[in-house]
């Protein structure tokens, strides 16, 4: 397969696959901007990169069982159908669903590309509302309408081959998609720019708050159906099963388990990074980030310098959307102190009621560090989750989330 992105940035990534082509982000390129700038958004692919003409492409959206007598409709939109729909702006953490796999792997063999906490971006996305484009294809425009009392799909398809089926679909239900408030996109611009055959181009999935395995990419085809998608990647992958399934008897557990959504609470330290030494007994900011699924709020992040025994509150800087769109590389003023203003937070301010689709940045400033140091994370969200003491096998290795340990190394 020949990829595309060429290998001007590639010391910004861990490459985890060649072909097809999978990297994640050094933690420490990761943090340094609030809306990650696209050469550090890593890039998860389960089959070659399709090289799509933006004059040709176009997407083929069917709703099937309207009402039983209804006939199915079928509509076809190019890049310029989907471009003179109204346009949005959303940023939101991509991650996916098998960050950390490492973790998991760490106790006992999972399946799957190993990662570490390199696998979530926060972009911004540009493109129409799916709502909008299913609604132009005949969908009713009105929630009350008797149609979404049965609850439907909406699948999506993408362009290409892919390693464990005749390609990559998945779905989402369709009440979350016709939401307008969940800001479920048909995205083509990401930073601002078209977006990157990597990422999709012409056009992809956003799903905000909903794992990165339904933010289908290169799209071919969109449907609303009865069913959840038959793909692997719906059926067969991006579940939890329970701790006794493994590679022999996974198919009875496939099916008696739901398909993922909704992201977890997460986060990660990014610094101290893996090859970083830190001075004995002089002062050290931490950072990382914090984000978790559905719009819910991270409300705080909590470091603990005594492994787990007490705890104290990180600084976050949640900058609200509004503000960081209008520079889409906006950088976290980052002074030795960790004094930061800009976007910082006690969440005194912050609408909890809202929806919360971007990721927070945080600090945590240690102001003597001990030559045996251990530095440990956790998040909570405004659905009271936080995250597990310690990680939670499961066969796929997917959605770990326990609390986030680094031991740097320190010199005396
Ligand atoms: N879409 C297609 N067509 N093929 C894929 O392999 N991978 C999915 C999703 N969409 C995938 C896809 C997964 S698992 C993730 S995490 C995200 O894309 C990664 O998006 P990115 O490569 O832009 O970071
Ligand atoms: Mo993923």
């Amino acid at each position: 397969a020949d990829e595309p992105w060429n290998d001007r940035h590639l010391s910004n990534y861990v490459v985890r696959a060649e072909k097809p082509f999978n990297a994640e982000v050094k933690l420490d390129k990761l943090i340094e901007h609030f809306v990650t700038p696209t050469e550090r958004h890593f890039r998860r692919n389960h089959g070659p990169i399709p090289n799509l003409d933006a004059e040709t492409w176009s997407v083929t959206v069917e709703i099937n069982s309207l009402a039983s007598s209804a006939p199915q409709r079928t509509k076809v939109f190019r890049l310029s159908d989907i471009q003179r729909l109204q346009q949005f702006e959303v940023v939101a953490v991509l991650e996916c669903a098998g960050n950390r796999r490492d973790g998991l792997k760490a106790i006992k063999p999972v399946n799957g590309v190993i990662w570490g906490a390199g696998t979530a971006s926060n972009a911004q996305w540009g493109g129409c509302r799916l709502r909008d484009v299913l609604v132009a294809a005949g969908m009713p425009s009105n929630l009350c309408d008797p149609f979404y009392e049965t609850p439907r799909h909406v699948e999506f398809a993408g362009h290409g081959e892919a390693s464990d089926d005749v390609h990559y679909a998945t779905s989402i239900p369709l009440e979350w998609a016709m939401n307008p408030l969940n800001m479920v996109l048909v995205a083509t611009e990401m930073n601002g720019h078209r977006l990157l055959r990597d990422h999709g181009f012409p056009a992809r999935i956003v799903a905000p708050g909903i794992i990165g395995a339904r933010w289908v990419k290169w799209l071919n085809y969109i449907r609303v159906q009865d069913r959840e998608s038959n793909c692997f990647y719906q059926k067969r992958d991006y579940k939890i099963l329970p701790p006794m399934a493994n590679s022999s008897n996974c198919e009875q557990f496939w099916p008696r388990f739901p398909a993922l959504m909704e992201l977890n609470i997460q986060s990660a330290i990014c610094r101290p990074s893996a090859d970083e030494r830190l001075q004995a007994w002089k002062p050290y900011v931490v950072r990382g980030y914090a984000l978790s699924g559905g719009g819910r709020a991270v409300d705080r992040v909590e470091i603990s310098l005594d492994d787990g025994v007490t705890w104290d509150l990180a600084k976050m800087y949640c900058m609200n959307p509004k503000s960081s769109s209008s520079n889409s590389s906006t950088s976290t003023g980052t002074s030795e102190d960790g004094s930061e203003d800009d976007g910082s937070s006690d969440g005194s301010d912050r609408d909890w009621t809202a929806r919360h689709w971007g990721w927070v940045l945080w600090s945590f400033r240690i102001s003597s560090v001990p030559p045996d140091c251990s530095i440990a994370c956790r998040a909570w969200d405004s659905g009271g989750n936080t995250q597990p003491a310690a990680a939670v096998w499961n066969y796929r290795g997917v959605m770990n989330n326990s609390v986030f340990r680094v031991h740097p190394q320190v010199a005396a």
